[in-house]
């Protein structure tokens, strides 16, 4: 395997960045995760303009255009031979010196790994997953706005931790007024009675790729479509739940906190959303297309 870092390829060996990277010493950077379903890299586009605009955020300049971005990204995974697999995209502020302060950080590096992924097994889709709400509350839009894709997880993780420890594998996150913001990496969805709801942008979610596809996708079906708030009770009397995220895809959520979902069984809105997004990811993104032809060398005129 080969990883882009700034500008050249490297053996997974001698990948490395500096320990003063202030990517590492503070999480200061940001990130993207990006699906390759049949050599299309899905919703490229989305994915790299919500980088652009989580750098704007933390005050990040990048020095590279989209076009360039994205070249390299799919030279990456032209590279590693990926045609199905995920992508991790990584700017970090650069390397500095110890202290909190970026302004001895000359320029911000770009990681870019075209690697496979590890699925979650059939049956999650097929029979659904169980959720638990978490006591730690998603980032609030006053600490960090959480729509920032930031190299700093740990509200994330620490929410995942706490779902572990009680044998849960994805979890709910609430916002500071109690309201479900989203899952630890993952958007929420909701059915009741044939209308489709997630918490809103301003409840606290990440904007993701995959959310912004299923309301696009619900909207085409006919689908009612609330952007809202919701509470738990909401999430527990629902006819059907689901979760999203490009590692995920969408995922039926069968029981909250105990409370059995629907009919405990996934449902069927969210059986036909799974199935449109199906077949969407091999055609909207960007195509990786075989390597450019070396132009062959001119053949020597043959002695007579
Ligand atoms: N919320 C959070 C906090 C996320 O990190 C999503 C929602 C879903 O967004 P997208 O744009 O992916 O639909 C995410 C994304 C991983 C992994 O390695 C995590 C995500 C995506 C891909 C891989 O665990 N999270």
């Amino acid at each position: 395997m080969e990883v882009y870092i700034d500008g050249k390829f490297y053996p997974k060996e001698d990948a490395k960045i500096s320990v003063f990277d202030h990517g590492l010493l503070y999480g200061d950077g940001v990130f993207e995760g990006i699906r390759v379903y049949d050599n299309c890299i899905f919703r490229l586009d989305e994915h790299l303009e919500r980088l652009e605009d989580s750098a704007k955020a933390i005050l990040l300049r990048l020095p590279w255009t989209r076009e360039e971005i994205a070249l390299a990204t799919v030279e990456s995974c032209r590279r590693n031979g990926i045609r199905n697999g995920y992508i991790r995209l990584v700017v970090t502020r650069g390397v500095g010196d110890l202290g909190l302060s970026p302004s001895n950080c000359k320029a911000p590096s770009i990681i870019i790994i075209a690697d496979t992924i590890k699925l979650y097994p059939p049956e999650t889709y097929t029979n659904g997953m169980k959720l638990i709400t978490v006591p730690t509350p998603r980032t609030s839009h006053a600490a960090l706005p959480p729509a920032v894709k930031s190299l700093n997880y740990l509200n994330n993780i620490l929410a995942k931790i706490e779902g572990q420890l009680h044998g849960y594998n994805e979890v709910l996150m609430l916002n500071d007024q109690g309201y479900i913001a989203e899952c630890s990496a993952d958007n929420f969805f909701v059915v009741r009675k044939g209308v489709l709801y997630t918490p809103a942008v301003h409840a606290g979610p990440l904007r993701g790729i995959t959310r912004a596809v299923v309301l696009e996708i619900a909207a085409k079906l006919g689908v009612t479509v609330s952007e809202t708030n919701l509470t738990r009770y909401d999430a527990w009397t629902a006819d059907e739940c689901f979760l999203t995220g490009s590692g995920a895809e969408i995922v039926p959520v069968i029981e909250i906190d105990g409370r059995v979902i629907g009919t405990g069984k996934p449902g069927e809105i969210t059986g036909k959303i799974l199935k449109s997004f199906r077949s969407k990811v091999t055609k909207e993104g960007r195509i990786i297309e075989a390597a450019p032809a070396k132009k062959a060398p001119a053949a020597k005129a043959r002695k007579k």
